[in-house]
């Protein structure tokens, strides 16, 4: 008998621990120790045995019910998240928890996102434009034939074998008449002419966007940067236009008075074509291009330069988030280190 009594008890251990959830432990109880249970089953069989053994049998099964029971509830309150206890060893509660690290824009994107803040609130739309473009929107239709010095500024990464699925129907029809081969934009001016093309003036907008150079990478260069183009065209818009909005942006966007000066500068899609410079810590830094509108620019997009006028501008944003942040060298930008980028 106490050998069934062993049994037993190895058996509804075993159950205990495989049990899966503290839910289980009431059919394990029933199964044991229940009315219809197997130690209960044990326990009635005891009346046949004689005096000396139910004695000793019954003392051994009383035992085992008791440890069966503990066993069971034990396990249940452990498994039991309602009854959940913190491990009382090495368990600091008032420890400040790890702090999780959470995502936040990169600084060329704040930075973009505030230069578009700026220029939506004084009435400009922005759009944006391919980064593949064509040599006649980068170049010839902004007065920058093949033939033309200017175009080694732009050092272009030129596009081989143009795929024609790059390009939709209407496109390629009229790159019949056009230059077709293409090329990653070297600035955003070509949106002025995409823009030209499809809207009449009065209109001011501005385009930033990611432009592509082949050159050599140094502290203030990278191959791959972004631009913001500006251009405000209409009946009477002139150069006094140009100063109070671009004025207006920067001391907006330094957050406080800065000085200026205009320096004659050449494009050859702007006469007169001018730099802008800003007085930062003590010194004069050149932050945009500009001019008026070239009249040739006009008859590229059928104005009528005796009706309209207008001015343009191209900045680079890269540099204005380094004067900004004080940022010494443009290729921490695209890094990818975390050290850098966590700053912002
Ligand atoms: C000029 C007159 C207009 O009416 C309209 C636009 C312009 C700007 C012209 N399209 C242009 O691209 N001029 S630029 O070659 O001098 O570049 C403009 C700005 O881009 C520079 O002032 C500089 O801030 C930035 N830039 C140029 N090359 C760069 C660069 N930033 C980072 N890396 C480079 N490699």
């Amino acid at each position: 008998m106490s050998s069934e009594l062993e049994k037993l008890k190895r058996k509804c251990e075993e159950e205990v621990k495989n049990s899966p959830n503290a839910e289980s432990f009431n059919g394990i109880r029933i199964k044991y120790l229940g009315r219809k249970g197997e130690l209960t089953k044990i326990l009635r069989s005891l009346k046949d045995l004689p005096f000396e053994e139910r004695k000793k049998i019954g003392q051994q099964a009383n035992i085992l019910k008791k440890e069966l029971e503990d066993l069971i509830s034990g396990k249940e309150k452990e498994l039991s998240t309602s009854n959940f206890q913190f491990p009382t060893s090495n368990f600091d509660i008032t420890k400040p928890g790890k702090k999780i690290s959470r995502g936040h824009f990169h600084p060329l994107t704040k930075i973009d996102e505030e230069v578009r803040q700026i220029f939506t609130s004084m009435n400009f739309s922005v759009v944006e434009g391919p980064e593949a473009e064509t040599e006649f929107y980068n170049f010839d239709a902004l007065n920058i034939p093949s033939n033309h010095p200017a175009r080694d500024v732009w050092d272009t990464l030129w596009i081989k074998n143009p795929k024609s699925e790059i390009l939709n129907p209407k496109q390629i029809s009229k790159l019949k008449f056009q230059n077709s081969k293409l090329l990653l934009r070297a600035h955003t001016s070509p949106m002025q002419i995409r823009y030209m093309e499809n809207h009449n003036p009065p209109f001011q907008i501005i385009v930033p966007g990611r432009v592509f150079r082949y050159e050599a990478t140094d502290a203030s260069h990278e191959i791959n940067f972004y631009q913001v183009e500006g251009l405000m065209v209409g009946p009477a818009v002139t150069l006094a236009n140009f100063k109070f909005v671009v004025e207006e942006f920067f001391q907006r966007f330094f957050g406080r008075q800065v000085e200026f000066r205009y320096k004659p500068s050449y494009f050859p899609f702007v006469e007169p074509g001018l730099e802008v410079e800003v007085k930062l810590g003590g010194k004069w830094l050149e932050v945009m291009g500009a001019g008026m509108v070239h009249r040739k620019v006009f008859d590229a997009v059928r104005y009528n330069p005796g009706q309209v006028q207008g001015f343009a501008f191209g900045m680079g944003l890269d540099r204005l988030a380094m004067l900004k942040y004080n940022v010494p060298d443009i290729r921490l930008f695209y890094s990818g280190d975390l050290r850098f980028i966590k700053q912002f």
